[in-house]
C-alpha cells in the first residue's frame, strides 16, 4: 500500500498501530492539513459509506473517530501559526441533537491557529446555552456545527431564538448536513444579521478573516 492508502486504512480499521511514524513520513510531502484533507479524510468517507452500507456498527465508528482525533492531535502542533493580535473573538458548538465533533474541533485549531479566542462549548448546544454565552463573552461571531440531516432543521430553529434574544453577530455555519443554498435560504430568512456558509475549516477561516479585515 501506499502511504497515502495506509493512512486512510487506519481511520477505516480504527487502528492507531503504525499511525504516528507515517503520519511523521507523510509530513515530509504534505503540510498537515493536506494529510486531513487528504488521506485520513478519504478514511472518514469510506468510513461513512460502509457504516450506510451496514458493514460497520457504531462502536466501529467511534474507533476510527478516535483514530482521526489522534492523527488531528499528533498533526495540530506542526500547523502554522500566526503570532497576531486577537482578531476576535467566536463561539462554536455542535448544534441540539448532534454529537459529532472532529469538523467543529477542527475549525477551532484552524481559527485559534491563526489569531482567533474561540469559546468552543462543545457538543449537543441548546440555544439557552448559546445565549447564556453570547451574554457572557460578547464574541463577534458564532459558528454552529452540525452532521445529521435533524442538525440541518436544528439550525434553523437555533437561528430562529437567537434572533429572538437580540442576537444578530455573523454566524458561520458548516458541516455536512449543510448546502450554502440551505444556509441562504433557510436559514437566513429566519436571522437577523449575516448567515455564512463555509464548506470546509479552512473556508471558515477565509469567511471569518473577511468579517474581521
Ligand atoms: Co455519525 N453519521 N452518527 N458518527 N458519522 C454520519 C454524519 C453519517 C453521514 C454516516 C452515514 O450514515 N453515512 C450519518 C448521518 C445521516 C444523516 O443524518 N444524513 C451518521 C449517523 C446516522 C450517526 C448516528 C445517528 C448513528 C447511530 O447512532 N445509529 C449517530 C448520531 C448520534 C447523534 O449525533 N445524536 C452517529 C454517531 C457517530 C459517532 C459517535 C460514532 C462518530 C462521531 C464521533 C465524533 O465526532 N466525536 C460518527 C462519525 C465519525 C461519522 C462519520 C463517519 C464521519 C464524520 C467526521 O468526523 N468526518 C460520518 C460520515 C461522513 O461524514 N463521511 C457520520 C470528518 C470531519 C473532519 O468532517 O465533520 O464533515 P466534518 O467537518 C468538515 C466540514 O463539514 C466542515 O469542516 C470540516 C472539514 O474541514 N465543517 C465546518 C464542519 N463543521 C463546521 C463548522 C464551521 C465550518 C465548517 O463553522 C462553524
Amino acid at each position: 500500500l501506499s502511504l497515502e492508502e495506509r493512512i486512510a486504512r487506519y481511520v477505516v480499521e480504527g487502528t492507531k498501530e503504525g499511525l504516528v511514524p507515517d503520519l511523521e513520513t507523510g509530513l515530509a510531502t504534505y503540510q498537515p492539513l493536506g494529510l486531513i484533507n487528504g488521506p485520513l479524510m478519504a478514511g472518514m468517507e469510506e468510513v461513512g459509506r460502509l457504516f450506510n452500507a451496514n458493514e460497520l456498527i457504531v462502536a466501529e465508528v467511534l474507533q476510527s473517530a478516535e483514530v482521526m482525533k489522534a492523527a488531528v492531535a499528533f498533526l495540530e502542533p506542526h500547523m502554522e501559526k500566526t503570532d497576531t493580535a486577537v482578531k476576535g473573538k467566536i463561539i462554536l458548538a455542535t448544534v441540539k441533537g448532534d454529537v459529532h465533533d472532529i469538523g467543529k474541533n477542527l475549525v477551532d485549531i484552524i481559527l485559534t491557529n491563526n489569531g482567533y479566542r474561540i469559546i468552543n462549548l462543545g457538543i449537543k448546544v441548546p440555544p439557552e446555552r448559546l445565549i447564556a454565552a453570547y451574554q457572557e463573552e460578547k464574541p463577534d461571531a458564532i459558528g454552529l456545527s452540525g452532521l445529521l440531516v435533524k442538525s440541518a432543521q436544528q439550525m434553523i430553529l437555533t437561528a430562529q431564538d437567537l434572533k429572538n434574544a437580540g442576537i444578530e453577530v455573523p454566524l458561520l455555519v458548516g458541516g455536512a448536513a449543510l448546502t450554502k443554498k440551505f444556509a441562504n435560504t433557510r436559514i437566513a430568512p429566519e436571522y437577523d444579521g449575516l448567515v455564512l456558509y463555509a464548506r470546509d475549516a479552512m473556508e471558515g477561516l477565509d469567511l471569518a478573516n473577511r468579517l474581521t479585515d
